[in-house]
């Protein structure tokens, strides 16, 4: 009877420690994202959800809001819904989150990184390892990379082989004021707005161009709403972020915090080596139809370095002076 009373108190005193440790787990937590499933972003946030589901035996559930529904659709609000705790994951991109970590806009530097090794030699560094610093601190736990990709220029006026060729174009841009920055030293008239307004903009001719990778480029057919001209001047790339409220991320366990990034981690790479791999064939794609795809020659790419420097200037100290350089010594030195 003693042995038993003990063996109870015992088993109740567990019970108790644990459930005071551990919160309860929600039924199911919600993940942000831009781009939904036809995307390379979305199916990155798609394969995270499954490999949780199937390495925890369904007892972390996670769903995919896409389309910034969950801000509704304003994307420069992901990240500080999901520190507030109104958004338990996401996957977001650099460029989205950048108003409130600015150690972000690194990547946004325009020819920062002129290769999938650059963007590698930085993400898995010690900048990228920086970079996840700086995340931690506002509020939301980094535990992945992942990529939206080299962003390329479209319009629906002409072909653009130097920054003159840009001269009062109207530009959608979105995320930070690093993007009128940049536009604005190249001669262009940049607007922020987001992606949910910007198909709806270029339809009508409110404005004449955009950037964005070749798949989005692709996928969102942006060649039916005229846009007939695309240069692929690889100005600038942005990895996409697994993260996680820190307030939520404290509420599991340490060996379902340990499943949790493990599968970031593979969703990650899965998506980049997928995305990477599809580009050549995307690119047949567009041009199939009839979209006009310039390659700029060295001299022509150095005229659009040339023309953004100023940019360095502004938007280092912002960034941080040691952080820019420790990109720019990673890139430097890359493996090629
Ligand atoms: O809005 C964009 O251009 C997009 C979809 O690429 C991002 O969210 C950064």
């Amino acid at each position: 009877m003693l042995k038993r009373c003990t063996f109870m108190a015992a088993a109740a005193a567990t019970l108790l420690f644990s459930s005071a440790t551990f919160a309860q787990y929600k039924d199911e937590y919600t993940v942000s994202t831009v781009l939904p499933s036809a995307f390379p972003w979305g199916q990155a946030a798609d394969k995270w959800v499954e490999l949780v589901k199937e390495r925890s035996e369904g007892r972390i559930n996670m769903k995919v809001y896409s389309n910034s529904q969950l801000v509704s659709g304003d994307q420069t609000k992901e990240f500080s819904a999901m520190r507030s705790g109104l958004i338990d994951m996401a996957v977001g991109s650099t460029i989205n989150w950048s108003p409130q970590v600015p150690e972000l806009n690194l990547f946004s530097l325009p020819f920062l990184m002129p290769d999938n090794a650059a963007i590698d030699a930085i993400t898995q560094g010690d900048a990228g390892e920086a970079i996840f610093a700086a995340i931690k601190k506002r509020g939301v736990t980094p535990l992945a990379w992942g990529e939206n990709g080299f962003r390329e220029l479209s319009n629906s006026k002409r072909e653009i082989k130097a920054p003159a060729d840009l001269d009062g174009l109207k530009i959608r841009v979105v995320g930070s004021p690093l993007f009128q920055d940049t536009f604005t030293a190249l001669g262009a008239n940049p607007t922020q707005m987001s992606w949910a307004d910007a198909k709806p903009a270029l339809t009508t001719g409110a404005v004449d161009g955009q950037e964005n990778p070749l798949s989005v480029f692709d996928v969102a057919r942006i060649d039916q709403v005229g846009q007939k001209y695309l240069t692929q001047w690889h100005y600038m790339a942005d990895p996409l972020v697994f993260a996680i409220s820190n307030r939520v991320w404290g509420q599991f366990s340490p060996e379902d915090q340990k499943l949790l990034k493990q599968a970031a981690v593979d969703a990650g790479k899965w998506e980049i080596e997928k995305s990477r791999s599809e580009l050549a064939d995307t690119l047949a794609a567009i041009k199939e139809r009839g979209v006009k795809v310039t390659d700029l020659t060295q001299a022509q790419h150095e005229a659009f370095v040339e023309a953004t420097q100023s940019v360095y200037g502004k938007w280092t100290p912002r960034i941080g002076e040691d952080l820019v350089k420790q990109a720019q010594d990673a890139v430097a030195n890359r493996q090629q």
